[in-house]
């Protein structure tokens, strides 16, 4: 059985979840849907023809990249990967912005160096995907040692698959953040499978116990419950900024569609695809913010509209000008220093870091 490896969830909201305002709560719903309709718009893009290369997505772990994401502060940076689409959306890149990317138009992230999912806004503290897993869990501990040194007050934060854990270059950022205590969090997205590769073919024991052997914790919360996601990386950064080092999240999940769109999955046991089927993480929100009396299908239906809106606005765009290729791939000059990555819409400008710290 895949999900042999796989802990127990803990039962109940954590604590610190209990700091959510209800907007809060209604924007982490709006996230995971945006999440979920921009990825099956693109789906169907991509079938048309007009996405190049392969498609991938994230149906069915919107909550692990939403609730991550929106437990960090603006100046905090974020290594967010291939089905992780929900972080961008919370630092405030917009649909027509990510529908465009996948359609390697002028006006995508890229501007169509890339037309893929390996994108990151900079401005916004995304830092751009390198593909080669997992590279990415270098690159935040390699942030980390720059805001230590720089005595910055501020984490870094990358996911990683399960499948990246049996790769050395994991092993090493486990150790270096360990070592130096680096305000570092890395979320495992234990999502069942490494493409066709099940959990119990790639180790032996569940990663998250790993972080005992380097020196920091390593907890484990349900990857279809939104808040506690949040709540597990609210905490993991506030040891971060309190001089405690890392800590590692397993955010136990299920990938629900193939590894990418050419992939009919096959190989997954359809009764384990049921079984998690019934825990989907939008519908599973939905249930409990009715219970706090929001209009979820007033909010089901803006989201709706926002992607349509998004897409027609990306189907507008041009094609990138082949003569600026090379623009933009070089540094000019001296580099841009990074900004505070603050995401106007996102509230964090009117004190909801501040509470949250
Ligand atoms: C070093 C390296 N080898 C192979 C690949 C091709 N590849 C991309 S995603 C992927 C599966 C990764 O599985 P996992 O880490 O569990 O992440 P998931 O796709 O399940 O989210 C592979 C093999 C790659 N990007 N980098
Ligand atoms: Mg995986």
């Amino acid at each position: 059985m895949a999900t042999q490896l796989a802990r127990p969830a803990p039962v109940g909201d954590p604590p610190s979840a209990a700091r959510l305002t209800r907007e809060d709560r209604v924007e982490l719903l709006r996230t995971m849907l945006l999440m979920r309709g921009i990825e099956e718009r693109a789906m169907t893009l991509y079938r048309q023809g007009k996405v190049p290369g392969s498609f991938y997505d994230g149906f069915g772990q919107e909550a692990v990249s939403a609730g991550a994401a929106f437990a960090m502060a603006p100046e905090d940076r974020l290594c967010v990967l291939h089905r992780d689409l929900a972080a961008h959306l919370v630092r405030g890149v917009e649909p027509a912005r990510i529908l465009a990317q996948y359609m390697g138009r002028a006006g995508g992230v890229t501007h169509g160096r890339d037309g893929n999912v390996h994108f990151g806004d900079f401005r916004l503290g995304c830092v751009g995907m390198v593909s080669m897993l997992p590279d990415m869990m270098l690159v935040a501990t390699g942030m980390a040692m720059a805001f230590k040194l720089r005595g910055e007050r501020r984490c870094a934060l990358t996911w990683c698959g399960d499948g990246a854990t049996s790769r050395g270059d994991w092993h090493e950022a486990m150790n270096w953040a360990a070592v130096q205590r680096l305000p570092v969090v890395f979320v495992l997205e234990n999502n069942q499978f490494a493409y066709s590769t099940p959990l119990e073919r790639q180790f032996a024991v569940d990663p998250v116990e790993r972080a005992a052997a380097y020196g920091f914790p390593g907890v484990t919360v349900d990857g279809n419950d939104v808040e506690a996601v949040f709540g597990a990386t609210l905490d993991a950064r506030e040891r971060a900024l309190a001089g405690d080092g890392p800590t590692l999240i397993e955010a136990v999940t299920m990938r629900m569609h193939g590894h990418a769109a050419h992939d009919d999955m096959r190989y997954v046991p359809p009764q384990l695809l049921e079984s998690w089927r019934t825990r989907d993480p939008i519908e599973l929100y939905e249930r409990k913010l009715v219970a706090h009396g929001v209009d979820v299908a007033a909010v089901r239906a803006e989201t709706a509209a926002e992607i349509e809106a998004g897409c027609e606005a990306a189907l507008a765009m041009p094609m990138p000008d082949p003569a600026t290729a090379t623009d933009g791939v070089f540094c000019d000059g001296d580099a841009e220093p990074l900004g505070d990555g603050r995401a106007p819409w996102s509230g964090f400008a009117e004190g909801r870091a501040e509470r949250w710290r």
